[in-house]
């Protein structure tokens, strides 16, 4: 299960957002985003491109940073 470091989620809001974003691409589910830690998981089949989770990310206005 991959899984990433989101920065800049201050509320419910933004991770309501992260995990709209996440469930938006193909093949994803199951996501999992944690306010206080910034750490999101979820399953991917077909496996994503982690550059592609990134831009996803960072279109809404978030970070990822690892
Ligand atoms: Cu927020």
């Amino acid at each position: 299960m991959p899984a990433i470091t989101v920065k800049g989620m201050s509320c419910n809001h933004c991770v309501m957002s992260v995990t709209k974003a996440l469930e938006a691409l193909p093949g994803v589910s199951g996501v999992k985003v944690d306010l206080l830690s910034g750490k999101a998981s979820f399953e991917a089949d077909p496996p994503v491109d982690p550059a592609v989770v990134k831009k996803a990310i960072e279109k809404i206005g978030f970070e990822v940073v690892g």
